[in-house]
């Protein structure tokens, strides 16, 4: 055949094909196709060979064999080399050097309703995708064509310049393997739904982020889904939560060496704590006063205070814990609003006691405590792709928070200050940014989470800080509740007063005044009742998740009770701020690692 070059023709969508034919004739290339392709060719009165021109072997089974011979994958493969050059010669095979070929429309097939498996199998395309990911390999000397849309492109190259660039070859190569790994991710796909045991390595969702986003599935590659449902059925934001609270208890439980417990409502946290020793007031004040053994469970006392630390957004909460759930843990959790739990373990009996709450609805996920993801994760935002190396920067107190700017020869930090900084940072690294956390006592006391402005979260977090702290006040620990008054409109009540947002008259007063027992309705907290008792919040220890921009930031965490600050450094601002922070007599510690999360 001399100098000759030689095609190989293979398409299902046959779109372009005549003018591809005609085009590789014009430029004295040899054709040879499969069974339709060269009908059509030889139809239209191109010359074209059959495959089995060089094969010696009809097409069989039906079509499932075509292309599948050493005659073409020799010839695809081949390389310039004087041992393959030999191998071909031995052999009697002549080099191919370029390759046309679509695949069967698997995807299509599938998204018919009411496909059957054999119609789908049938559909899986096995020689196109050996010739795309042949003729892809070889690509230092062959051309793969996989898009009808690159033929006028191909042709226009071989006609100017007599052959394909080795760029333009890379182009159409890494075109072809895109395509291969799509097919083949479109297969597995649709046989995870089919063969994959449902909960074991895929789950179908009711729907997505909203009710009319369907369908919606969760689903892991090549392994079982780290988590087993033991109740109910989790909804597609209830899986978000778990598996950011998850990872938020395991690390703060590792960091801290104590059972962890976060509280968790639309990504983001809004309590996270360590079971640090409950005070008689704090049980009081997180509503578990009557609560049975809480005093021996750690794990109990951290759920009540995450759960207690913002009682308004832990209403219908995702909760997260990192030890194996006791009977007072369920307890605690059986009487409040919730939509699920997460955790490696259940007793008997307390897996008994969550079962039976929201009539056997509750979602209780049992997490495998020793799955650990791979580095890289991957997500879709509207079509696209984006990468990243998983967050896996860790908080260890002793070094994370080493390195103090301001006062400048401090002693070191408090064990507490550690412990207080070290459940800020984890927190903010699971909470969407921006984000401001403060803590105390092991817990998070107030959390600014996805504000765009940063003064916007340390605010918002201040804010949240002042409540928690006007909620230990003895006027509204001694609230003469109307009986039968819900834990919810007691939780309602409470932030009206602690807010200082009480109505003066019309319905909502009437509202808030029902809760209370005749002539005991709670008069407002005066402002220097407020300012007296803000006054005694102290020792609060503030996280940012990224550096403070302005000086603002500083003196809005000084009225709160901040008494240590860990943020990342870089701003311009960064000599005021530590200035300010040096000022307000707060303890400035740079922490290294940017923490924002989406
Ligand atoms: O069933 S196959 O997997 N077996 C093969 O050997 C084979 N070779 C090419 N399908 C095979 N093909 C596919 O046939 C190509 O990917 C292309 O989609 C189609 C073209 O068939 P025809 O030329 O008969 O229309």
């Amino acid at each position: 055949m001399g100098g000759q070059k030689t095609a190989i023709l293979s398409v299902y969508d046959k779109t372009g094909l005549l003018d591809l034919a005609k085009g590789l004739h014009d430029n004295g290339v040899r054709l040879l196709a499969s069974g339709g392709t060269a009908k059509m060719i030889r139809q239209a009165n191109f010359p074209v060979e059959d495959v089995s021109a060089i094969t010696q072997a009809p097409e069989m089974l039906g079509g499932r064999v075509k292309t599948l011979h050493p005659a073409v994958h020799g010839g695809i493969l081949a390389r310039n080399l004087e041992s393959d050059e030999s191998d071909l010669s031995k052999n009697s095979i002549d080099k191919i050097d370029y390759v046309i070929c679509n695949l069967y429309p698997f995807s299509e097939t599938v998204a018919r309703i009411n496909v059957t498996i054999p119609e789908a199998v049938e559909e899986i395309d096995i020689g196109g995708v050996t010739l795309l990911r042949a003729a892809a390999k070889n690509h230092a000397r062959v051309t793969i064509i996989s898009d009808p849309k690159d033929y006028h492109d191909f042709l226009t190259e071989l006609k100017d310049n007599g052959e394909v660039t080795e760029k333009s070859r890379q182009r159409y190569a890494l075109k072809a393997f895109e395509q291969t790994a799509g097919y083949d991710s479109a297969i597995s796909d649709f046989f995870r739904k089919k063969y994959a045991g449902e909960g074991e390595q895929q789950l179908p969702l009711r729907y997505g982020a909203n009710p009319h986003q369907k369908p919606a599935t969760v689903y892991a590659q090549e392994s079982q889904l780290p988590f087993k449902v033991l109740c109910g059925a989790p909804g597609y934001i209830n899986l978000l939560d778990a598996l950011n609270a998850w990872p938020l208890v395991k690390e703060l439980s590792k960091a801290l060496n104590y059972p962890a417990a976060a509280s968790f409502k639309h990504v983001s946290p809004a309590g996270a704590a360590i079971g640090v020793e409950l005070s008689e007031e704090e049980r009081k004040v997180y509503m578990v006063d009557d609560i049975e053994g809480i005093e021996k469970s750690q794990l109990a006392q951290a759920y009540a205070r995450a759960r207690g630390a913002d009682r308004m957004s832990s209403f219908g909460d995702m909760i997260a814990l990192s030890h194996e759930v006791d009977v007072p843990t369920a307890k605690i959790i059986s009487r409040e609003v919730s939509d699920g739990v997460i955790a490696p373990k259940y007793s008997d009996e307390a897996l008994e006691i969550l079962k039976k709450k929201k009539g056997g609805k509750y979602l209780v996920l049992q997490m495998d405590p020793d799955y650990e993801p791979g580095p890289i994760e991957t997500r879709t935002v509207y079509g696209v792709n984006l990468q990243q190396h998983r967050n896996d920067a860790k908080i260890v107190p002793a070094e994370t928070f080493n390195t103090v700017i301001v006062p400048k020869n401090s002693s070191p930090l408090p064990e507490s200050a550690l412990r207080d900084l070290t459940v800020a940072t984890i927190a903010l690294k699971y909470t969407q940014s921006n984000s401001v956390c403060y803590a105390l006592n092991g817990q998070v006391i107030g959390l600014g989470a996805g504000q765009q402005s940063r003064i916007h979260c340390t605010r918002l977090a201040g804010d949240k800080a002042d409540n928690w702290w006007m909620r230990f006040h003895s006027r509204t620990l001694n609230l003469q509740w109307k009986k039968g008054t819900k834990r919810p409109s007691k939780s309602n009540a409470i932030d009206l007063l602690c807010s200082g947002l009480i109505p003066d008259s019309g319905i909502e007063r009437d509202d808030f005044e029902s809760y209370f027992e005749e002539g005991q309705v709670p008069q407002p907290f005066s402002a220097e009742e407020r300012k007296e008792w803000l006054s005694k919040l102290t020792g609060v220890a503030v996280s940012s998740d990224a550096f403070f921009p302005f000086i603002d930031n500083v003196f809005r965490a000084a009225r709160s009770g901040a008494k240590y600050i860990a943020a990342p450094t870089g701003s311009q601002n960064d000599s005021a701020v530590m200035e300010t922070a040096e000022k307000s007599g707060i303890t400035f510690v740079e922490q290294h690692i940017r923490l924002f999360h989406h």
